[in-house]
């Protein structure tokens, strides 16, 4: 420890019912003692209600008071939680009367940072306390929780015990390379290796769904002036949002809410029509709503199926769809001119739907139908096991994976023990990466720095 005792509040700035600011660090009692009076006499964990009073005798707030110590509480460290009502004006009066007798103000991520440096959770856990604030759906939270409860990290861990197991025999046999001693067998490597390996593509699998799952999906809606892409925004929020009106060229700006469907998020951008542009203004709209769609991870090309098509409207619908081409026939309560499968036919797209904005028909299907093209071919390990590695954990597991590989290679190529030795040691460090057994000051910044402050 030694470290500086840190401040910090732990609730959202703004008006609220009860605010929580925190300390930790070794001053924390002792300032928290300055504060209210008999703070170092409390026993750990219990409530207390007193006046703060500020060094100059004033009456700050009355509040409740837990002082936790460590190495019992989150950042293993001796930690005071004050609760006080929630004004902005009283939260920085007690954090400035923290910072008066000595404490600083905490850093994004610096409590949990603290956790992880006392051995409280290791990294994968620490991520996962930022995925569990951020989540929005049960699913997201499930996960978060599992991967808080250590689900991902167990497995991980299993992984680098037989990683170590084996850089042990492996080295034991340099040491004992004179004198003909044979601690390992070139078969059994290979095969724990490629055992491992399945073990790891296994678990780096889950990085697709699970990026999907944390950073959300974005889908443009994107097709001619009055297919009805604002009425079909809209029916997707369940509100007006977007102006919808009979006069062509009404959307301009971007307009983007998000949604959730089956525990994913996603963020639904509503767009310009695209047709000669009648003003200038119109023009940048259309041209910002062409870019949209070729940024997003999925654009949905609407057509009003209750007219007849013209020839443009196909040609445009093959030039906007580039990644999966999807098309949303709407104005079925209109009767429909032209079909799915007609449409289907005129542009090789891979998947047509028919909806009606003004009846809502077709609706759920539709969100299905979304929730199908984006991301449900890679969701199962996500639902069934809860478990979804993020980049940073990915790129380990990758490291490890391909310096198995690298090592397999050496033994068939009948390299001695030292070569395979260096290649089970970059397994194992990059293996190590994820819970933060090995880990740089860098790396620990980088993950820390995308916290928020207070937590
Ligand atoms: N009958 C019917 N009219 C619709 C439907 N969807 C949109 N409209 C009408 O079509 C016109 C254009 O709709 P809007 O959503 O503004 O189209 P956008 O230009 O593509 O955003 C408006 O008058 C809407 O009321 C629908 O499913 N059925
Ligand atoms: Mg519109």
């Amino acid at each position: 420890m030694g470290e500086k005792t840190i401040v910090a509040l732990g609730t959202p700035p703004g008006e609220s019912a009860i605010a929580l600011v925190r300390l930790s660090g070794d001053e924390a009692v002792a300032i928290a003692d300055r504060m209210m009076d008999g703070a170092e006499s409390w026993e750990s964990h219990l409530t207390h209600k007193r006046i703060i009073k500020d060094h100059n005798g004033e009456a700050l707030d009355d509040v409740i008071a837990v002082v936790m110590r460590g190495p019992n509480s989150y950042t293993g460290e001796d930690v005071v939680e004050i609760s006080c009502h929630g004004s902005m004006h009283i939260v920085s009066a007690l954090i400035e009367e923290a910072m008066w007798l000595g404490a600083v103000v905490a850093p994004p991520g610096e409590f949990t940072k603290r956790a992880f440096l006392n051995g409280k959770i290791d990294l994968a856990q620490a991520e996962a306390v930022a995925d569990l604030i951020s989540s929005e759906t049960k699913l997201q939270r499930s996960v978060a929780l599992k991967h808080l409860r250590g689900g991902l990290s167990k497995r991980v861990r299993n992984i680098e015990e037989k990683l170590l197991a084996q850089l042990s025999l492996v080295e034991i046999s340099i040491d004992f390379s004179t004198e003909e001693i044979e601690t390992y067998s070139n078969g059994e490597l290979t095969e724990t290796s490629r055992t491992i390996r399945k073990e790891l593509e296994d678990l780096i699998s889950s990085k697709l769904a699970g990026r999907k799952l944390r950073n959300g999906i974005k889908i443009t809606l994107t097709g001619p002036r009055n297919a009805g892409k604002s009425s079909i925004y809209n029916m997707l929020l369940g509100e007006e949002r977007a102006i919808v009106s009979h006069i062509p060229g009404t959307t301009r700006d971007i307009l983007r809410e998000r949604i959730h469907i089956n525990g994913f998020t996603y963020y639904i951008e509503d767009t310009a029509g695209i047709a000669e542009a009648e003003s200038e203004i119109e023009a940048k709209g259309i041209s910002v709503g062409i870019e949209a769609a070729a940024a997003a991870d999925m654009a949905l090309f609407v057509i009003d199926g209750s007219v007849e098509p013209e020839e443009s409207v196909y040609e445009l619908a093959g030039r906007l769809n580039k990644k999966r081409k999807l098309i949303v026939i709407n104005k079925k309560d209109l009767g429909l001119k032209i079909g799915r499968k007609e449409v289907q036919e005129i542009t090789g797209a891979d998947s047509v739907i028919e909806v009606s904005a003004l009846t809502s028909e077709g609706f759920d299907q539709l969100k299905e139908w979304i929730y199908r093209n984006t991301v449900s071919a890679e969701v199962g390990k996500v639902v069934n096991e809860k478990i979804a590695v993020n980049s940073r954990q990915a790129v380990a597991l990758q490291r490890t994976m391909e310096a198995l590989a690298r090592m397999e290679e050496g033994v068939s190529a009948g390299q001695p023990a030292e070569i395979l030795s260096i290649e089970l040691r970059e397994a194992t460090a990059a293996c190590g990466e994820i819970t933060g057994r090995s880990i740089t000051e860098d790396l620990l910044g980088n993950i820390f720095s995308k916290f928020c402050v207070g937590k």
